[in-house]
């Protein structure tokens, strides 16, 4: 089913606009924009914008974040079309996350359309969540694998993911997992772990390529290093993306 027809399946807003924005833009990738300096950020930002359906962030690793960060990202996100994904991974009591979540120096759900949690203390943490993000018409993703060597995360594991997904499909719009993990598809399924040739980091990261994971039914491709430590970004960036995008519409 096309991503286009999948947006009707789903009743939440930033779902049905992340299926709308990857037809429109015939992209299934995902940056993950890992810079450490945000006007290197900004600037790749500017050169593969258009290329990309998601930006991931990770806002806690900028040295130099200035105090306009929000401003800034919606004006980008709204000059290229993209969602905001913040990569916080929570993993805490129902009480504490809301806090995380609204609160703090980052404010995250004041610009991020997209978050993602651990399950491991159960379903309050989506509960807290979705407390806050819901009324705003956010959505979360659950961790059900992890792309690293040795995680814990088992199959029993992305199985307990998968049911609390269906009980709270109001506010979870999907899954980090290596493939598709649920027949039912108003989920999106996103993938890390992503390089043109497989392999792997010195630190247990594990590579697969777009091909694979797509076929795997995985929906939207996470990429990171393969793009920003390219020595041209945009190129590369669209290699990803013709790979991706023609790896589903083979699937079609
Ligand atoms: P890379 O440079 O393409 O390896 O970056 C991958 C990104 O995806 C990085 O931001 C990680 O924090 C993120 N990630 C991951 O690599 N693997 C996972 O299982 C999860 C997130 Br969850």
């Amino acid at each position: 089913m096309n991503y286009q027809k999948r947006s009707e399946l789903t009743g939440n807003p930033t779902a049905k606009k992340l299926f709308a924005t990857m037809e429109q833009k015939q992209t299934n990738l995902c940056l993950a924009a890992d810079l450490a300096d945000w006007n290197k950020l900004t600037e790749l930002v500017k050169k593969v914008g258009h290329k990309i359906c998601v930006l991931k962030t990770h806002l806690d690793i900028i040295n130099n974040l200035p105090a306009d960060f929000i401003d800034q990202l919606i004006k980008l996100k709204n000059l290229y079309d993209f969602l905001i994904f913040e990569d916080r991974k929570f993993a805490d009591i129902g009480h504490t996350v809301q806090r995380q979540y609204a609160g703090g120096f980052y404010k995250i759900a004041d610009w991020a359309d997209i978050i993602n949690c651990h399950i491991l203390p159960g379903p309050g943490i989506i509960e807290g969540l979705r407390e806050i993000g819901l009324p705003k018409g956010q959505g979360l993703l659950l961790l059900a694998q992890m792309s690293s060597a040795g995680n814990l995360l088992t199959d029993d594991y992305a199985h307990q993911a998968v049911e609390l997904a269906k009980k709270y499909d109001d506010f979870v719009i999907g899954f980090i997992g290596m493939r598709k993990m649920i027949d039912d598809d108003k989920f999106i399924n996103l993938t890390p772990g992503i390089q043109l040739t497989e392999g792997g980091d010195n630190l247990g990261q594990q590579y697969n390529t777009p091909e694979n994971v797509i076929k795997n039914g995985s929906d939207i491709i996470i990429v990171g290093r393969g793009i920003y430590e390219a020595g041209d970004p945009l190129t590369e960036a669209e290699k990803y993306r013709t790979a991706a995008w023609q790896a589903y519409q083979n699937i079609q």
